[in-house]
């Protein structure tokens, strides 16, 4: 178990990505385990979410900004204690399909014997065509099969780092075309397609709270790459989902139980929900917390 204060602390000197080991300090009580060395964490159970205080919270958002991928487990909560605690990481984005079943910030994410397949069971970051696309992602399970249903995580920073300076430096001169055919809206039926907005994004971005770099394309939103050829973007495309898919060493795996807590922050988390348990159960709700539009610093 690490304590989360040497996280604050190590934000003061920026990420602590590249290796760096992070230093100590005093307690802010969260405690949590690393799932790989890099990428993701697990909290200790000492302490329910609900009951955490402002500035834990802020520690929970930095640390998952840090180690992409934050688990909570043993998370007993209603659907409105969630679409509350997500109003405490942000400002969530809203659905209107819920019909008063569940508070609006919430997606409902289920499968049943009758599903032919599940929402994000392919390598995507979540509604990266919106202007502003999601920081954090906050889902929460109840119900969750004998066993498979884990979903996978890739740290898109170590990808970036993985590339050779040369494909470094080329890619932090481009722009994608992030469309619209995985938004949560569309997927719903609330939206037509040409109802959401298709926007431009650097396909490198820096994390506003620790300035690492990240590479910001998926498979699931982007079309094409704005200052290339559609087959030299298609290659490159093709190149990157290749590296994500297959860099075993940047990904972590979920396992859920009832009441676990994932929250992983989409501007350098890619993920994948593995639909392996067909026709047994699946249910659980995101939040969704808005972000900043991207931007590369330099
Ligand atoms: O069901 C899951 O594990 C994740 C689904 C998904 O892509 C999401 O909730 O954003
Ligand atoms: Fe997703």
């Amino acid at each position: 178990m690490r304590t989360l204060d040497s996280l604050t602390l190590g934000s003061k000197w920026g990420s602590t990505l590249a290796g760096k080991k992070i230093g100590g300090g005093e307690t802010q009580g969260l405690q949590y385990n690393s799932i790989t060395p890099r990428f993701g964490v697990e909290l200790g159970v000492d302490k329910p979410l609900l009951a955490l205080d402002d500035e834990e919270v802020g520690a929970l958002v930095q640390l998952a900004a840090e180690r992409g991928v934050v688990v909570a487990r043993d998370q007993d909560m209603t659907p409105q204690q969630q679409a509350d605690f997500a109003h405490r990481l942000g400002s969530p984005l809203t659905t209107p399909v819920n019909k008063g079943k569940l508070p609006e910030e919430l997606l409902l994410i289920q499968a049943n014997e009758k599903s032919k397949g599940v929402a994000g069971n392919g390598w995507h970051s979540d509604v990266s065509s919106a202007v502003k696309p999601p920081g954090l992602s906050m889902l929460r399970m109840d119900i969750v099969p004998d066993a498979g249903g884990d979903t996978l995580f890739a740290d898109m920073r170590q990808v970036f780092e993985s590339l050779s300076p040369a494909m470094q430096n080329f890619l932090q001169t481009l722009h994608a075309r992030h469309e619209p055919r995985g938004h949560y809206l569309y997927l719903s039926g609330a939206k037509r397609l040409d109802e959401l907005p298709s926007v431009e994004h650097p396909v490198v971005r820096s994390h506003p709270l620790t300035g690492d770099k990240a590479i910001y394309v998926n498979d699931g939103f982007v079309a094409k790459i704005v200052e290339l050829s559609g087959s030299e973007s298609r290659a490159l495309l093709n190149m990157l989902y290749d590296l994500v898919a297959y860099a075993v060493n940047f990904q972590c795996r979920v396992r859920w139980q009832p009441n676990t807590v994932v929250f992983w922050d989409n501007r350098v988390v890619q993920h994948h929900a593995a639909f392996d348990y067909w026709p047994e159960r699946r249910r659980g709700y995101r939040a969704t917390i808005e972000g900043e539009a991207p931007i590369l610093l330099q």
